[in-house]
């Protein structure tokens, strides 16, 4: 089922495509709009592919955002440098009426998938990715990103029947995304629920784990083949019922879960993950006492090497050379 070069640990990163690859910021420096550049297809192939030339990981991500659902569908979206994304802010059930706009938009995205998809050697996999409902949703609710969720989860609390609604309307819109990704020819689709640990109890249970039920069903029911990755970030106790109740292939791991519990989920599923993204900061002995503690409990069975998050820009790329190297010299 899981495809690896020559039986080695397969490595990607989360957010390998990105500002710390000097051949990224030559590329993204030539559109001013971060979305723009999102819906140029020729970028995002080239941009795709960058990390494979550099690194050779085992798999390729489609270069794309989270957002751009939301915003192919008529929602007010824009990215700030250096200040992130900032969003029109739902509040109330007549801003439905905005999000009617017919997602055209992200045809430029399967088509390059396509593209990506010819142009890699078959041992490579290729990622689609969608933001899981809840996360889309906290982003719209809370109208930017890096906030304390106050806002969107006072609305979750005090208008429980139009957070149902949101959820469902963006889980529906998901599924065409995913699937469309899937039909343009990726191998494997991950859902990013990059802020599901901010919920807990009920709201954890029908706004996290239902939809993603929903989705895994219905994208099993039209491609039983396709690999599902959920990353249900900082989950803690959650986890466990995440990965019992969805039926994910893959559980995305953050750097809080310890490695015991890895362990006994393997079993059960693939596991990927758990390296703090901060220690491709600090030295070559550092990076690679943790891969090896990582290896050398999870290697040969089950396990895909990643990060517990997204790469941090400012990583050296000599650190991102000596992991890969390090983790394909690793004899399981
Ligand atoms: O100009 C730029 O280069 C903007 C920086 C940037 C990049 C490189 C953003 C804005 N998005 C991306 C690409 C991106 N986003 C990828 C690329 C594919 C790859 O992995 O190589 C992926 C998978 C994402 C997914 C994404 N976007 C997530 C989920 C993963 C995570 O990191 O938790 C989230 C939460 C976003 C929202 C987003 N987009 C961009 C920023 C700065 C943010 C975070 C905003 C915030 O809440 O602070």
């Amino acid at each position: 089922m899981l495809r690896t070069k020559k039986d080695k640990t397969p490595i990607w990163i989360m957010r390998q495509a990105g500002r710390y690859l000097p051949e990224y910021l030559n590329v993204r420096k030539s559109v001013s709009d971060f979305l723009e550049f999102c819906y140029d297809k020729t970028k995002v192939v080239e941009v795709t592919l960058q990390p494979i030339r550099r690194f050779g990981f085992d798999a390729a991500i489609i270069f794309s955002d989270i957002l751009v659902l939301p915003h192919a569908l008529g929602w007010g979206v824009r990215f700030e440098e250096n200040i992130g994304p900032i969003l029109q802010q739902f509040k109330s059930n007549n801003d439905f009426a905005d999000l009617k706009e017919n997602p055209s938009k992200l045809e430029e995205i399967y088509h390059a998938i396509k593209i990506v998809r010819e142009k890699l050697d078959k041992d490579t996999f290729l990622i689609g990715f969608a933001g899981s409902p809840w996360t889309v949703a906290s982003y719209m609710l809370e109208g930017r990103g890096k906030q304390d969720f106050s806002v969107s989860k006072k609305f979750v609390y005090e208008n429980w029947d139009l957070t149902k609604k949101l959820i469902d309307f963006i889980t529906e819109k998901t599924i065409l995304h995913l699937a469309a990704q899937a039909e343009a020819g990726v191998d494997v689709l991950q859902l990013f629920d990059s802020w599901a640990g901010v919920l807990s109890g009920r709201e954890y249970e029908e706004l996290v784990i239902k939809p993603t039920i929903k989705i895994v069903t219905n994208l099993k029911k039209l491609f039983p083949e396709i690999l599902i990755t959920g990353f249900p970030r900082a989950s803690g106790f959650m986890y466990e019922k995440y990965i019992k109740n969805t039926k994910i292939d893959i559980i995305g791991v953050d750097q809080f879960v310890p490695i015991e519990q890895m362990k006994k989920w393997r079993e059960k599923v693939i596991v990927q993950g758990n390296l703090d993204p901060v220690i491709l900061l600090t030295d070559k002995k550092s990076i690679a006492a943790k891969a090896d503690h990582i290896l050398e409990n999870l290697a040969g069975k089950n396990f895909i090497f990643n990060l517990g998050h997204g790469i941090l820009p400012s990583t050296p790329i000599e650190n991102v050379e000596f992991l890969v190297n390090h983790v394909r010299q690793y004899k399981s």
